[in-house]
């Protein structure tokens, strides 16, 4: 269970690149195997106990390529120690196998799981549309209105076995309460062993909102229904400026935050980040400041080494 008191340390992940963004939106987006790594390497270096990582081309094209996904993980256990997670989720009309490949390519510390299926709605603002430079691009934004995630209980048990088979630790991914329900449900059932890390994913349209009072709600719904089966509890806030707003309170309130261009291409309401390192720098600064220590790896080594051993993960 996650403390609240002054020497808990908040577990700080940065999201890279994700799946979700187009190349188009920000000429910084990592793109390719280099970039990625470079650009998770620098995260580490800045002070993010975990890097989320997804796969994209030399143009920025989220792929599941296996060789490139392995390249990824190897290119930053080169020349860094930061924690190494992959999604599960992949991108928009990726296949559950080509899912899965991230983690059995890439062999990761930690995976995503996401916990339901949802509306998915990315571009939903016809007016609002970025101008594109592909067809593939455009082929995404004219999906406008018929986005879906499809994470069925079928699904997820077929995940859940795949991080045990492989000796991986889940990060379990809730975008609205319905998907703490289901936390519990795999829980009891035994397909996943508490207990466990949940990330609360808010602000995409299809999911709860990226409100500060949203996150409190679900902080107290996740207690609740996870109890003792809750072995720490973060928040992934997408767009300006709730990402650092919600990042803060969480720190605030003992909580792991993600920050990184995978949910906001904007650190101040004029400009796009450069880098993630902006992010990570101005997390650094606010957890400091609310006078809370980011983890470091050894604090989720524990977390990691159940999940290698197939064991619970002892508080
Ligand atoms: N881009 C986030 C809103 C995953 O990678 O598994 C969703 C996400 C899911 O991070
Ligand atoms: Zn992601």
């Amino acid at each position: 269970m996650t403390r609240e008191d002054r020497y808990a340390l908040s577990v700080l992940t940065a999201a890279i690149t994700g799946g979700d963004i187009l190349p188009s939106q920000s000429e910084h987006v990592p793109r390719g195997v280099e970039a990625i790594v470079a650009e998770a390497v620098a995260a580490g270096a800045a002070g993010a106990t975990v890097v989320h990582l997804h796969g994209r081309d030399d143009e920025g094209r989220p792929s599941a390529d296996p060789s490139l996904l392995a390249e990824i993980a190897a290119g930053i256990r080169e020349r860094s120690d930061v924690v190494i997670n992959f999604s599960t989720g992949g991108s928009p009309g990726m296949s559950e196998e080509e899912r899965l490949r991230s983690l059995e390519a890439a062999r990761p510390e930690l995976g995503t799981l996401n916990l339901g299926t949802m509306n998915y709605e990315l571009f939903p603002d016809r007016a609002r549309w970025p101008q594109v430079r592909t067809d593939w691009e455009q082929a995404i934004v004219e999906q406008s209105g018929n986005g879906t995630f499809v994470n069925t209980l079928a699904s997820l048990r077929r995940f859940a076995a795949a991080f045990d088979d492989l000796g991986i630790a889940p990060e379990l991914e809730a975008y609205d309460i319905g998907h703490i329900a289901m936390a519990r449900q795999l829980i009891d059932e035994g397909s996943l062993r508490g207990p466990v890390r949940l990330q609360l994913v808010l602000g995409v349209l299809g999911g709860a909102p990226n409100a500060v009072e949203t996150l409190v709600a679900m902080r107290a719904e996740a207690h609740r229904i996870l109890g003792d089966d809750l072995a720490s509890l973060g928040v992934a806030a997408t767009g300006y400026p709730m990402q650092l707003r919600c990042a803060a309170v969480a720190f605030a309130l003992g909580m792991d935050a993600r920050v990184g261009m995978e949910d906001s291409l904007r650190i101040t309401r004029q400009r796009h980040a450069a880098s993630n390192v902006e992010f990570v720098e101005a997390a650094v600064a606010l957890a400091r400041t609310v006078g809370r220590p980011i983890a470091t790896k050894q604090h989720l080594e524990p977390y990691l080494a159940a999940a290698r051993r197939g064991l619970a993960p002892s508080h």
